[in-house]
């Protein structure tokens, strides 16, 4: 029986949760990053704010010549918690077999779960329906019969959309796209492909494997499977996974050690968050460079104590990052983070007096700072350099 798989994105979601927070925002351009006037990135831009050219990643700096008039506000993580939290509840409402992904994306696999609402699409209805009645945020909903088709329709259909991708239609969907629509082919993988004349998704999916495979290695595997619409992955309930993950791919190759830093503090905020969201610690941090040629190495570190704590993971991921750079000089494409050996909540009890106890403590603190005075009112080193 085909499986059918849901991939459920939050359209716009820092910026949605500002104007969902502030109903002066609403139908107009939001932009939700850090102080313009300074080095830091777009991480959120409303629908409004896009048809001047903003997307994520872009320097504010830029973002505000483009578009003046829209009202830039400095990410509060602990602002997005709570209806993230609400998001994923909402969806294992209507099956237990969710997979979140970060704060505000998930797969749900409904198959057998569709019936009482007659079909796929009805049912995706009703998800919309309760997100915006209990968020007032829109989702968009990509419905296919694996994990990648069901991502690249949501992407598509995006804001406020639903694209179901019937069994069979898979290809014919996929073939006219072009291949930086795949999941994990960035601008290098693209210009490489170029190269090689393969433009779209349907380009690459009928070139023969063996050649894919010689040019990309294992990843090559994978991209040329998506291509054909082949995807087993299952939709793995979050007790399930071992790790989390977070890596980026930069725009351009970098061996600039204080950007790395930069990016690598990001990812470490990113998945310390995922731990505590999940009220899990990690005992293991890996750190994944994958280099101009496309060569990926790992190198791995086992924490004296489980933490959740970000300096902790932060700390540990430095000190791989450094020893790495010191001793290979070769510009780097893309890092990632991830954090695997997890457990549950009792192994916080070691955690009491430490010094990784107090960290925990001022995060929150901080937190509760942000909370009560804004988010500007108080700013750790390494997201000055990474976001503002
Ligand atoms: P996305 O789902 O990639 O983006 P989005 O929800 O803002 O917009 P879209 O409608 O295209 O889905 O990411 C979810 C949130 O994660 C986003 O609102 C902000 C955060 N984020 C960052 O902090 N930095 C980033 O570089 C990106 C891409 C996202
Ligand atoms: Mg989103």
């Amino acid at each position: 029986m085909a499986r059918c798989i849901f991939h459920i994105d939050l359209d716009a979601f820092f910026a949605s949760v500002e104007q969902a927070l502030n109903p002066e925002l609403s139908g107009k351009p939001v932009i939700v990053g850090g102080d313009p006037e300074r080095r830091g990135v777009v991480a959120s831009a409303s629908y409004e704010a896009r048809p001047f050219g903003i997307h994520a990643g872009m320097p504010l700096s830029k973002a505000r010549r483009l578009c003046p008039q829209a009202i830039f506000i400095q990410a509060g993580f602990s602002r997005y918690r709570e209806p993230s939290h609400k998001f994923m509840e909402i969806l294992s409402d209507f099956s237990p077999c969710i997979e979140p992904l970060g704060l505000d994306e998930a797969y749900l696999d409904v198959t057998g779960y569709q019936e009482p609402y007659g079909s796929p699409q009805e049912l995706a209805l009703a998800i919309k329906e309760r997100i915006y009645k209990e968020l007032k945020l829109t989702a968009s909903i990509g419905i296919a019969t694996c994990k990648v088709v069901a991502k690249i329709a949501s992407d598509l259909c995006k804001p406020d959309g639903l694209l179901e991708i019937t069994p069979g239609e898979e290809c014919h969907f996929l073939n006219p796209l072009p291949v930086a629509k795949l999941p994990g082919v960035g601008k290098k993988t693209e210009q490489v492909l170029k190269e090689m004349a393969i433009a779209t998704i349907g380009e690459l999916a009928s070139l023969p494997l063996d050649i894919v495979k010689k040019r990309f290695g294992k990843f090559g595997m994978v991209i040329h499977g998506y291509a054909n619409g082949i995807d087993d992955r299952k939709v793995e309930a979050p007790g399930e996974s071992k790790s989390i993950n977070k890596q980026n791919t930069f725009a351009q190759d970098t061996l600039e050690q204080h950007f790395l830093e930069a990016s690598l503090h990001y990812l470490c905020e990113q998945v310390s968050a995922e731990l505590r969201y999940r009220d899990k610690q990690a005992r293991s941090v890996t750190l994944k460079l994958r280099y101009a040629d496309f060569k990926t190495i790992t190198r791995q570190v086992t924490l004296k104590e489980a933490s959740n704590v970000s300096q902790v993971i932060f700390a540990a991921a430095l000190q791989l990052l450094s020893k790495v750079l010191a001793q290979k000089e070769k510009p780097i494409r893309l890092i990632g983070i991830k954090v695997s050996n997890l457990s549950g909540k009792e192994k916080q009890l070691h955690m009491f007096n430490t010094e990784t106890e107090k960290l925990g403590h001022l995060d929150r603190a901080i937190d509760e700072i942000r909370k009560r005075y804004g988010s500007t009112a108080i700013k750790k080193g390494k997201d000055i350099l990474s976001l503002s």
